[in-house]
Order: structure tokens, then C-alpha cells, then sequence
């Protein structure tokens, strides 16, 4: 990995040092997307099968699969598999049923009652992608949180032909409806429907350049009301190490993030050249044995280690570059926590790998990229649901507020604002009489 001094870098070279990959907006992927849901807006089920033939190449009978497949498909799974899916399943359960809703119901002032309530989002679409690494353990992550929070119609979505672990997975976190479809078609189906696929209220989940691109269109899309998830970028880790960490176990972390893509950016930040040596010597034998060689090689070659003065500087870094994933293997990690401003999730000390949250701790590995954790959350019970206000005034209340409101009314110049008010202090007046 390029190895930079933090310190002697001006500031255009700091931006630089921690720069990603830019996310050109590509008006040709922009139009080919454009078209895909064109499609299928204007032939539904027939655009979707067609297009499964085309990108696929796969010639399907069904888009839903019957319950018989999903038995079928869930009996062949390997019963360690089953039992990793439970123990991880138990975890993320647990994380998440403690995020439920606290309500609010309060008096600001006297007779003026405030309520903050959430209810579940009711159809929620679910994206898990296909190809070299079928992800189980997003399954997980987006289909629990979704029980839980009480959507009612949970739909998941994938490439054919669906691996059988996917759509177990699918079936024990109680997915109500799984759809062999994939890419931008699958995201143009959920966003507008078609004869089989039912429209949602948002789509949740991760995919190509393709399914990212669906779903920034489709939530822009006038013909449909829908919300997506988070913005989405190439996934990131950044290790924040001093002297005292174990070298191969940062090698592995970092090859952990860099087998996802080719686009996939690894930093480690230390204020040690000698671990930093190190953890380079390790990369490359590590590297050698990985059956994902070619793709973390990739990562890799766009990837820095940064060399800053003391760890508080590391944090400071850190938070510049507001990772997806942020390693701590230093002597005293919890003390560098407190420091750290942005972040989608953080992993502490040496017996933390990324790999523990990516499946099992029980946190959710839904997270944001490309420096949005400074403004967007990790994927969390509330992101399912959806929080609305209520208010109640009695008399007394209308009579300590309705001044207020009017005079601010009276300053915007909304006049029937005002009289909305005076009305009922009006009435209110000659019920006293
Ligand atoms: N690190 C990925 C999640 C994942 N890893 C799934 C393995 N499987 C993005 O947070
Ligand atoms: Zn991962």
C-alpha cells in the first residue's frame, strides 16, 4: 500500500490522501436505467422475464417462488450453515428488538399536548444481490430489522438462479414473498409494480452500479412514491493502529474489506512506521493465499497507509475521512472512541474484526459509504418505520398559545393563519360572557 506522512502533506495533498474513487454521474448508465424502467413501467411481468433471458440468462416460468421451491431450496442447505444463520440471526435479533420506539407524549405548556408515535413502513422491498459472493448475511440484516419493526409485507428480491442459502435465510427470517428477479428491473418492479410484484414503500439494500443507479432514479421518479435506504457507495474500512497492534491481524482486516471489489478502499492509520512495515510484509503473503486474489489486489493498489504524529491526530483523520467501517486496534481503544465524530461503525480492540459485524455480533452491517457518515446513519429498527407528531390543544392551551402563533402569523402576512386562531379565541370569548 502507498505509504504517506500525513504531517508533511499540504492541504490539497490531505484531500487528496483521503479522496475515493469519484462517483461520476454516467448519463450512459443514467439512460440505459432510464429505459430498463421504462420497460418495464409499460410491460411489467413480460419486461422482467425478458430481461432475466437477456442479463441472466435464465428462462423463468414464475418470478415468485412457490412455497414448494422455498422448501425445496431450504432442505438442501447444510445443517452448519443452518445453525451459524441461527446463532447470528439470535444476535442481530437481540440488537434490534432494544431499538424499539420510545414515544414521546408531553405538555410544552399548559393544555398544549405534543406526541411523537412511529409506525411500521407497511411494504418494505428487499434487495440481496447475486453473482461470486451470494450475501446470507444481508438477508439477515435487512429482513430482521423489517419483522421486527412490524412491516407487513416484507419482499425479497434477488438474481436467478437464487442460492438455496439466500432463500433459506429468506424463509427463516420471515420474508413473505421471494422474487427471482435482479438488477435495475428488480428495483424498477418494486418501485412500480407489475401484475406479480407488488409495489413498495421503500427499498432497503445493497447491489451494483445498475441497482444503485435504479434506486436513485426510482426515488425521483414521478410515477411512484417510494423511498430508498441510504446513498450508496463502494464499501471502505479504515484501521486506526499504534505500535501495540498484532500486524496480521490488520492484514487481515484490511483484505477482509479489499476481497468485496475491485473499488473497495482500505486506509490504515498509524503513528508507527514499524507496524506499518509490517502490516505491508503481511499483506502480501496473506494476499497470495486469498481465492479473491485479483479483486483485493485492485482494492489494494488504490489504497494508503497514512503515517500521522500520535493517535489523536489518527482520530482526527479518521473523522476527516468519515469511514464506512472504523477498525481501533491501539492499546487503549475505548479512549480514542471518544474522540471519534463519524463513523458507520466501529470495531475495538484486537479481538474485533469488521468480519464479526458483517455477520453475527448483531449490529447491522447496512451502513454508509463515500464519507456520508458524517450525515446518515447505520441501518437501524427506525429506518423501518416511519415517526408522524400529534397535537391537542384544550381551551387553556389554545388561550396561552393563540397570541403567539398569531403575532408570528400576522409577520409572515398569512393572514387566514391568524384567523384560524382568532376564530375560536373569539368564540372562546363570548362563550364566557
Ligand atoms: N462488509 C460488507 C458486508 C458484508 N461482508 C457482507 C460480508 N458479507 C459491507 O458492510
Ligand atoms: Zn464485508
Amino acid at each position: 500500500m502507498q505509504c504517506l506522512d500525513w504531517q508533511a502533506l499540504d492541504n490539497d495533498a490531505k484531500r487528496q490522501a483521503l479522496s475515493r474513487s469519484p462517483l461520476i454521474g454516467d448519463t450512459n448508465l443514467e439512460q440505459q436505467v432510464k429505459g430498463i424502467i421504462d420497460q418495464v413501467a409499460s410491460q411489467g411481468d413480460a419486461a422482467l422475464k425478458a430481461f432475466s433471458e437477456q442479463f441472466d440468462k435464465v428462462t423463468l416460468d414464475t418470478l415468485r417462488l412457490s412455497d414448494e421451491a422455498i422448501e425445496a431450496a431450504a432442505a438442501k442447505v447444510d445443517e452448519q450453515i443452518k445453525a451459524a444463520i441461527e446463532q447470528a440471526k439470535a444476535n442481530i435479533e437481540t440488537f434490534h428488538q432494544a431499538q424499539a420506539f420510545k414515544a414521546i407524549d408531553l405538555e410544552t405548556q399548559g393544555g398544549v399536548r405534543c406526541e411523537l408515535r412511529s409506525e411500521p413502513i407497511e411494504k418494505v422491498g428487499l434487495y440481496i444481490p447475486g453473482g461470486s459472493a451470494p450475501l446470507i448475511s444481508t438477508v439477515l440484516m435487512l429482513a430482521l430489522p423489517a419483522k421486527i419493526a412490524g412491516c407487513q409485507q416484507r419482499v425479497l428480491v434477488s438474481p436467478p438462479p437464487i442460492d438455496d442459502a439466500i432463500v433459506y435465510a429468506a424463509k427463516t427470517c420471515g420474508i413473505t414473498d421471494i422474487y427471482q428477479i435482479g438488477g435495475a428491473q428488480a428495483i424498477a418492479a418494486l418501485a412500480l409494480g407489475t401484475e406479480s410484484v407488488p409495489a413498495v414503500d421503500k427499498i432497503f439494500g445493497p447491489g451494483n452500479r445498475y441497482v444503485t443507479e435504479a434506486k436513485r432514479l426510482v426515488a425521483q421518479d414521478s410515477r411512484t412514491v417510494v423511498s430508498i435506504d441510504m446513498p450508496a457507495g463502494p464499501s471502505e474500512v479504515l484501521v486506526l493502529a499504534d505500535s501495540t497492534a498484532n500486524p496480521d491481524f490488520i492484514a487481515a482486516d484490511l483484505l477482509s474489506q479489499a476481497e468485496h471489489g475491485p473499488d473497495s478502499q482500505v486506509m490504515l492509520v498509524t503513528d508507527s512506521q514499524t507496524l506499518a512495515d509490517a502490516v505491508n510484509l503481511s499483506l502480501v503473503e496473506q494476499l497470495a493465499k486469498l481465492p479473491r486474489v485479483d479483486i483485493a489486489t485492485q482494492a489494494l493498489s488504490a489504497s494508503r497507509t497514512l503515517l500521522v504524529k500520535d493517535m489523536t491526530q489518527a482520530a482526527e483523520v479518521s473523522n476527516l475521512y468519515g469511514p464506512e467501517h472504523l477498525i481501533i486496534q491501539t492499546q487503549a481503544p475505548r479512549q480514542i472512541l471518544n474522540n471519534i465524530r463519524a463513523a458507520g461503525s466501529v470495531f475495538l480492540g484486537a479481538y474485533t474484526p469488521e468480519s464479526v459485524g458483517d455477520y453475527a455480533s448483531g449490529t447491522n452491517h447496512v451502513l454508509p459509504t463515500y464519507g456520508y457518515s458524517r450525515a446518515v446513519s447505520s441501518l437501524s429498527l427506525a429506518d423501518f418505520c416511519r415517526r408522524f407528531t400529534v397535537q391537542e390543544l384544550s381551551a387553556e392551551g389554545l388561550l396561552g398559545l393563540g397570541q403567539c402563533v398569531m403575532t408570528l402569523a400576522s409577520a409572515e402576512q398569512l393572514d387566514a393563519h391568524r384567523n384560524a386562531i382568532a376564530v375560536r379565541l373569539a368564540t372562546l370569548a363570548s362563550e364566557e360572557k
